[in-house]
């Protein structure tokens, strides 16, 4: 498995290009639409053809660059069913496998900090969006989050996997890039110890500042990134 990772500087984002190399094979989880050229050119270099896109969530803060390599590539977008982003080509659902040459990817449903949230899992490697981030998690204040569901999605089905599990978030805000499961559960502030109750008391009391690309980026990411006709200035 060849693994790249890609940090954007707006959103601090974190996207991640899988590839199997010896069937030239590729998916995207999580792009951004500013850096499509970017993504264009590690494909061509490596000989790869990008066969997916996956998101792990309707994004707030970024517009996601789906739609805009299924022009340029003919690849398949892919989004949660849950998520309401009716122009993607496949609709998951939790437990469902999907093929990049050789891998498997398993999408994990982990709702909470959107409903549709879910994480992809390939071999020992976790992608977890904003569900479980390093040292933290994904807040539960907007798009009809839920904190309890969170706790419940990342207690059960994330820290349930080995603790040599390789968790790679969808955010980092303090430059770290990589962690594991061993590690979120044993000393994750936001939840290492915490009971279901005093983690809900904790995301209520966050009191985050609205992301400031919010009312754009939802309702673009619900198209995958791509305008409408309605969206193009006339004149
Ligand atoms: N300041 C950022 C927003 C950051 C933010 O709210 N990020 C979301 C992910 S979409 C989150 O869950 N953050 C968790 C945290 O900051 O603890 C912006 O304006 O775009
Ligand atoms: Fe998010």
């Amino acid at each position: 498995m060849h693994l790249r990772q890609y940090f954007d500087p707006a959103s601090s984002t974190l996207t991640y290009l899988l590839a199997d190399p010896a069937r030239a094979a590729a998916v995207l989880i999580d792009p951004v639409l500013e850096h499509v050229e970017d993504y264009i050119r590690t494909l061509e270099q490596g000989g790869l053809r990008l066969t997916h896109t996956l998101e792990t969530h309707v994004h707030a803060d970024h517009i996601t660059a789906g739609g805009a390599l299924r022009q340029r590539l003919g690849n398949l977008t892919a989004v949660a069913q849950a998520c309401g982003a009716t122009t993607a080509d496949l609709q998951l659902e939790g437990g469902e496998r999907l093929p990049c040459g050789d891998l498997t990817i398993e999408v994990i449903p982990t709702p909470g900090h959107t409903p549709g949230s879910v994480s992809f899992r390939v071999q020992d490697r976790l992608f977890t969006g904003d569900a479980l981030l390093i040292g933290g998690c994904g807040r539960t204040d907007f798009q009809g989050d839920d904190a309890g569901t969170l706790y419940d999605a990342i207690t059960e089905h994330l820290f349930t996997l080995p603790d040599e599990t390789l968790v790679y978030p969808g955010h980092d805000y303090r430059g770290r890039r990589v962690s594991c499961i061993g590690e979120e559960r044993s000393i994750n502030p936001r939840l290492a110890g915490k009971s279901r109750e005093e983690f809900i008391a904790l995301m209520q009391a966050l009191a985050l500042p609205k992301p400031r690309l919010i009312d754009l980026a939802v309702p673009a990411n619900r198209r995958c990134g791509v305008p409408t006709v309605d969206d193009v200035p006339h004149g």
